[in-house]
């Protein structure tokens, strides 16, 4: 064991978190020869929950562990963190308007943003917790001491429902299906873009020959499937959207397979596909595997491509303006 990573997880006591910490201590993620630390950060109010997921994961017995922390502050929590993984944040409430749920969940971000000064040289953030792309940009905005680049906010559970929908339509398994980028914001108005996808090789459209189901249906499940899981099931995604952030960490800690791409949300360059600059934008990405990493350049987009990205993209552009006052860092 030669290696240590020390990982930080808001909203450690939720759902979420209940599914993503176990599999974070395991070894699964960072290697059999990584030790994790993990700091779990809760509400005062969810200290005693988290102390209970914590004995749990002692329970394991997993050899990565080194030692759990649980904290009820970010600016302790996010001490020397190589990752910090921003999970938790309020519910939407009954009768809640969107722009009321970001200016409620704002302010989590803003003091969190600011206590990423403490975080490791290297650190990395990650943001699970909704509206994550305007949460993302406000933990961004309020923190000049990490690079812009570091931070990014979660649509690999979008892509991954995606990829499940066409390889169950395509009658495949999941893991012939490629390059699903979902563009955009991490909300019903995200783009996921069954144009540049394969199906073993081959485009998506020479596979599937259903173009009304691939423009209708197909998008509006993807779009919509947080809202149908929660109908089924009583509770929001949870298992599905830790495993999605293991495969976030995943995609961003190694080199990208040559020829492949995975989505996440970034800081728009303002150089690549007319996404104003600044602009926390699900796009293509290319890991170097060195912490680095690449919006993808040069994938055609059709007209109608292009206006899906149009309404998703003013959607963020709106969002930005409701928070406009919490970005001055
Ligand atoms: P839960 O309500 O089960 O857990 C949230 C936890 O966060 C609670 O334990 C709460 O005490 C804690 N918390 C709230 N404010 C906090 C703060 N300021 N500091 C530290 N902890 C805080 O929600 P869960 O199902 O775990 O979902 C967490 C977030 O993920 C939600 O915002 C949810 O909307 C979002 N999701 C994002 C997804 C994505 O793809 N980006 C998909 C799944 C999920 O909907």
């Amino acid at each position: 064991m030669s290696k240590h990573v020390k990982v930080a997880v808001t909203g450690a006591a939720g759902q979420i978190g209940y599914s993503l910490l176990f599999r974070l201590a395991s070894g699964e993620v960072f290697g059999p020869d990584t030790k994790v630390s993990l700091c779990l950060i809760e509400l005062p109010q969810a200290i005693t929950a988290a102390e209970g997921t914590a004995m749990e994961i002692h329970d394991c017995g997993f050899d990565t562990l080194e030692n759990i922390d649980i904290f009820d502050t970010p600016a302790k929590g996010f001490e020397g963190v190589n990752w910090a993984l921003l999970v938790g944040s309020k519910p939407r409430g009954p009768g809640m308007e969107r722009a009321d749920l970001i200016k409620e969940n704002g302010p989590i971000f803003t003091s969190q943003g600011r206590a990423l000064a403490k975080a490791a040289e290297d650190v990395r953030c990650v943001v699970v917790g909704n509206p994550c792309n305007t949460n993302a940009l406000i933990a961004q905005n309020n923190c000049s001491d990490v690079p812009a680049d570091r931070f990014s906010a979660m649509t690999m559970l979008d892509e991954n429902r995606g990829r499940a929908q066409l390889a169950q339509k395509a009658g495949v398994g999941v893991g012939s299906v490629s390059n699903l980028a979902i563009w955009g914001n991490h909300s019903a108005t995200m783009y996921p873009d069954f144009e540049n996808a394969t199906i073993d090789g081959k485009s998506v459209t020479d596979v599937i020959s259903d173009k009304p189901w691939l423009e209708g249906d197909f998008i509006t499940t993807v779009q919509k499937r947080g809202a149908a899981i929660i109908a089924a099931r009583g509770k929001s995604s949870a298992a599905s959207a830790a495993s999605a952030c293991i495969d976030h960490i995943k995609n961003f800690s190694k080199k990208t397979p040559e020829g492949q791409f995975f989505s996440a949300a970034v800081p728009s360059d303002g150089d690549s596909y007319g996404i104003p600059s600044g602009l926390m934008f699900s796009f293509p990405i290319r890991s170097n595997g060195n912490g680095g990493y690449d919006i993808v350049q040069g994938l055609e987009l059709s007209d109608f491509a292009k206006s899906k990205i149009e309404v998703t993209k003013d959607e963020l552009l709106s969002e930005r303006e409701v928070v406009k006052d919490l970005l001055g860092g």
